[in-house]
C-alpha cells in the first residue's frame, strides 16, 4: 500500500476502488455472537478477524470502515466483553463475507482466570477457524507492538505461511506528526516480516479507503461468486 501518508492523494482509479469498497463495507450487519468457538455458525464464507489490545481502536475502526456509528460497541469497561461478534457483508440475499470482532486483550483489570480462558478461545479461533482468510491486527501507532501482540503474531505465523493474509493497522495515527508516522510505519514494516502495514485514523479518516479496498480484495479474491454460494432457488 503506497498512499499511506496523510498528504498522499490516491489516484483516480484507487479512489474509485476505495469508494466502491466502502459501499460494500457499509452493508455490514450483525450475524451472531458467541462466547465459545463451537457456538460460532459455520457460514462457509471468507472471514476477516479484527484483533488487538483493549483500547487499540478496534470498535472505532469497524464502525469507521462500515460507516455505522454503533455496529461494534465501544465498551465502557474495556476488556469485559469476552465474545466473538460476527457481522456479515454483501447483498442481503447473497452474503459474501464475514467480519469477526474479537475482544481486546491485555487489559490489566481483567481477572487472571478470565484472561487465560479468553486467550484459549482466541488461540483456538485463530488456529482452527477454517474459513478465516485474513487477520487485521490493530495497534496504537504510538505504542507499536506489545509483548501480547508479538505472541499473537508468533501464533499466527504458521497460518500466514499457509496463505492467510495479514494486515497491521497503526491506529490513532492523528496523534503523531508526519515524521513520527513515517517512523512508526518503517519500524512496524521491519517487525511485520513482509506483512502489510497501514497508518489509520478514524478521527482524520486516514487510511480508511485503502484499508477497505485491500480487505475487500483479500476477502473476495478467489471466492465463489455469490450466486454459487447460495442454495439453488426453489
Ligand atoms: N485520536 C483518536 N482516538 C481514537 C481513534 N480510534 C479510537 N480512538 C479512541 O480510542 C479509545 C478506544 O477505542 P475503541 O474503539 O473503543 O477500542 P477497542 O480496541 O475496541 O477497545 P476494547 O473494546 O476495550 O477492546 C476510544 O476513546 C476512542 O475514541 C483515532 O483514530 N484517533
Ligand atoms: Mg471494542
Amino acid at each position: 500500500m503506497h498512499s499511506s501518508g496523510r498528504g498522499a492523494r490516491p489516484s483516480g482509479q484507487s479512489e474509485a476502488a476505495a469508494q466502491q469498497a466502502l459501499r460494500w463495507w457499509h452493508t455490514a450487519r450483525f450475524l451472531s455472537t458467541a462466547a465459545q468457538l463451537d457456538q460460532l455458525p459455520q457460514t462457509g464464507l471468507p472471514e476477516v478477524a479484527f484483533v488487538g489490545r483493549s483500547n487499540a481502536g478496534k470498535s472505532t475502526c469497524i464502525n469507521t470502515l462500515t460507516q455505522q456509528r454503533q455496529l461494534a460497541f465501544a465498551s465502557k469497561t474495556p476488556g469485559r466483553t469476552q465474545h466473538i461478534n460476527l457481522f456479515v457483508l454483501g447483498p442481503k440475499q447473497s452474503p459474501q463475507a464475514v467480519l469477526a470482532d474479537l475482544p481486546g486483550y491485555g487489559y490489566a483489570a481483567v481477572p487472571q482466570q478470565d484472561k487465560l480462558r479468553w486467550q484459549r478461545v482466541m488461540a483456538n479461533y485463530l488456529l482452527s477457524r477454517d474459513t478465516l482468510r485474513a487477520v487485521v491486527l490493530l495497534c496504537d501507532a504510538r505504542l507499536g507492538l506489545t509483548p501480547l501482540d508479538e505472541a499473537l503474531l508468533e501464533m499466527l505465523r504458521p497460518r500466514v505461511e499457509q496463505g492467510l493474509d495479514f494486515l497491521i493497522l497503526l491506529t490513532k495515527a492523528d496523534k503523531l506528526n508526519r515524521a513520527e508516522q513515517q517512523k512508526a510505519l518503517q519500524i512496524m514494516r521491519l517487525n511485520a516480516g513482509g506483512g502489510q502495514v497501514q497508518l489509520f485514523s478514524a478521527l482524520k479518516k486516514q487510511g480508511v479507503g485503502a484499508t477497505a479496498a485491500l480487505l475487500q480484495q483479500w476477502l473476495l479474491a478467489g471466492g465463489q461468486p455469490p450466486e454459487q454460494a447460495l442454495p439453488p432457488a426453489p
